[in-house]
């Protein structure tokens, strides 16, 4: 499809102009355009010179399926270069993260990396947070916290709060990599993500948000039509 092409292409490219001939340690990102960062590295003839950290139970699997040496990042805290997907970029690199519930670990390496570049389809671009991403704010909390957590966040103008449901995957609520629960919190278009941020992560029983900002050093977008656009 389009939309897969222009995840592998913007993830091909991504990995072609910037990963290090002398990377020791290497972030692998969640999601479905991280697939192919994992495949393009698999290509690589020294992947055996260097050790990969995962942000999750999927991104593991993805270094085991290719053929990758899986590194833990309690061993290798330093991160040289780290690559993940988004599901909304604005033109200063803020991101919104956790569609795919992994925002936790996928924050810790992002902080923990030298350089941290984003890869995604044409559907990411943004003008602001908010706008093309509607699903609202992915937030992680402890489980038992949600029914003080989530009045607290509407007091921050979230029009709408909700637990992250497993649906036909799994009743009741999705169960994080760190055994959390998620919030989706709708604040609509987001002026001042960092602002919105450091309001969210002060709550009691927040765990970590989506809200990404100022990490990013580059964003790789695959179009429509085939080309790859860079923002930095
Ligand atoms: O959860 C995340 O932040 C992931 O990176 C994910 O949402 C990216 O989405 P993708 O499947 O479109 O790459």
């Amino acid at each position: 499809s389009l939309v897969e092409q222009a995840k592998k292409a913007a993830a091909y490219q991504a990995v072609d102009e910037n990963f290090p001939a002398t990377a020791k340690v290497v972030g692998i990102g969640s999601g479905s355009t991280v697939v192919y960062v994992a495949e393009r590295i698999g290509q690589l003839s020294n992947k055996d010179s260097f050790v990969c950290i995962p942000t999750g139970f999927q991104s593991k699997q993805l270094i085991i399926d290719n053929g990758l040496q899986l590194g833990a990042i309690e061993q290798f805290p330093e991160i040289d270069i780290a690559f993940d997907g988004a599901d909304e970029v604005d033109p200063a690199l803020n991101l919104i993260k956790g569609g795919g519930a992994c925002l936790f670990q996928e924050k810790l390496v992002a902080v923990s990396a030298k350089k941290f570049v984003v890869v995604a389809d044409y559907r990411k671009k943004s003008d602001s947070l908010g706008i093309q991403w509607t699903q609202g704010v992915p937030i992680e909390i402890v489980p038992n916290s949600y029914a003080k957590v989530i009045p607290d966040l509407k007091k921050l103008g979230a029009k709408t709060v909700n637990i992250r449901q497993g649906g036909s995957a799994k009743a009741g609520p999705v169960i994080t990599d760190n055994n959390n629960f998620l919030l989706d919190a709708d604040f609509g278009a987001i002026k001042d993500p960092k602002a919105l941020h450091d309001q969210i992560k002060a709550l009691v029983g927040v765990v970590e948000t989506g809200l990404f900002t100022e990490m990013a050093s580059k964003s790789y977008f695959g179009e429509q039509d085939g080309k790859v656009n860079v923002w930095s």
